[in-house]
């Protein structure tokens, strides 16, 4: 997937490369046998095949690096990515970079260091972790990326990874957009609050809803900004949104902790969301089902954190010399006041 990158991912990419450089200098794995020429070249080839095949199909070590684990989401992903190990009696190693790009690469050298037969990577941005996924190919281990991407530009699936296994975030905002859309009659001011610069989910689900806003003549975005899809960083920033676009009438928060955020500061603004203001985003959480149930958000389209089954699954067949798709796609669906109580329980 190729993307505009602002500032800070180029920043990053050009820090993970430096880092990882570094890393691998003391790795010596020798067992490249290609190499990458620069400009948009990816990891090369090796000899234990592209991606390197796993020899192995039980008893495995699996490693799996997450992002960040702030978050309802994050953790049902975690517990999801444990349970997944224990049922298929792997033994399972897990890190947790904390948000930080420059922590993530050095957690998966010391996963390649530790030796796992597969790693399981959850990157925090499409370009923060390359070096390291390389890396990782270098040392014959093979990647399944999940729920968040990488820059195909710089890392392709099928060659230096297995695959990616997450859900259609262009699908998600474009749902999301739809919702808004017949429940505002295609008018009205929009705030959008986006999530982490230059993760997948931020760039995708922002341009499905914008593609889809653009063709509605009576609705605008006034205002888009990064809330790092983080709660209370969206609560602030909503507070000060708010004070220039007081006559918002639909916000689009890119994650439900985000639309929980913003409608906390819309009550403080003395707003009635569901009302006055009309809140739609992206996870099916349980904070955001209530939220629906209490009739304060319209809409939240599930990202299932759920991904141990898919990814397991595809561990196993690309075990047994199976082929694996590049991407590994994750249904979702669509809660509304509809179907918010009876789905409840799927929350997390
Ligand atoms: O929607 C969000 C989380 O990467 C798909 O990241 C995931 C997203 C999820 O912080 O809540």
């Amino acid at each position: 997937m190729k993307h505009n990158r602002s500032l800070h991912t180029v920043l990053s990419l050009v820090l993970s490369i430096v880092l990882g450089g570094l890393l691998l200098a003391g790795c010596g794995s020798g067992s490249t046998t290609g190499s990458s020429s620069g400009g948009g070249s990816t990891g090369g080839t090796t000899s234990c095949g592209n991606p390197p095949k796993l020899t192995k199909s039980s008893g495995l070590k699996i490693g799996f690096s997450q992002n960040i684990s702030n978050s309802p989401w994050r953790l049902a992903e975690n517990k999801s990515m444990s349970d997944g190990a224990s049922a298929a009696h792997d033994t399972f190693v897990m890190t947790d970079a904390g948000g930080q790009d420059s922590k993530q690469v050095s957690d998966i050298q010391s996963l390649i260091s530790q030796k796992v037969d597969v790693l399981i990577i959850a990157p925090l941005t499409e370009t923060g972790e390359v070096s390291a996924i390389l890396a990782a190919k270098k040392a014959c281990i093979p990647v399944f990326l999940v729920d968040r991407d990488a820059d195909h530009t710089l890392a392709k699936p099928t060659q230096d990874y297995v695959t990616f296994v997450g859900s259609d975030f262009v699908k998600q905002a474009q749902l999301v957009a739809a919702e808004l859309i017949k429940a505002s009659n295609g008018k009205g001011k929009i705030i959008e609050l986006e999530g982490t610069s230059g993760a997948t989910p931020a760039i995708l689900r922002k341009k499905g809803f914008d593609d889809a806003i653009k063709a509605q003549p009576g609705m605008q975005i006034v205002a888009s900004q990064d809330a790092n899809f983080d709660r209370d960083t969206a609560r602030q920033k909503m507070q000060t949104l708010l004070q220039a676009h007081p006559d918002v009438s639909i916000v689009y928060a890119a994650n439900d902790e985000m639309a929980q955020g913003a409608i906390a500061a819309l009550k403080a603004a003395g707003k009635v969301p569901g009302k006055d203001v009309l809140v739609g985003s992206i996870d099916g959480e349980t904070a955001g089902l209530q939220s629906i149930i209490a009739g304060e958000q319209l809409v939240s389209v599930t990202s299932n954190p759920r991904l141990g089954p898919l990814t397991y699954q595809s561990i196993s067949d690309y075990a047994s010399g199976k082929s694996v798709p590049a991407w590994v796609v994750q249904p979702d669906k669509t809660y509304t006041k509809d179907n918010a109580s009876a789905n409840l329980a799927n929350g997390f």
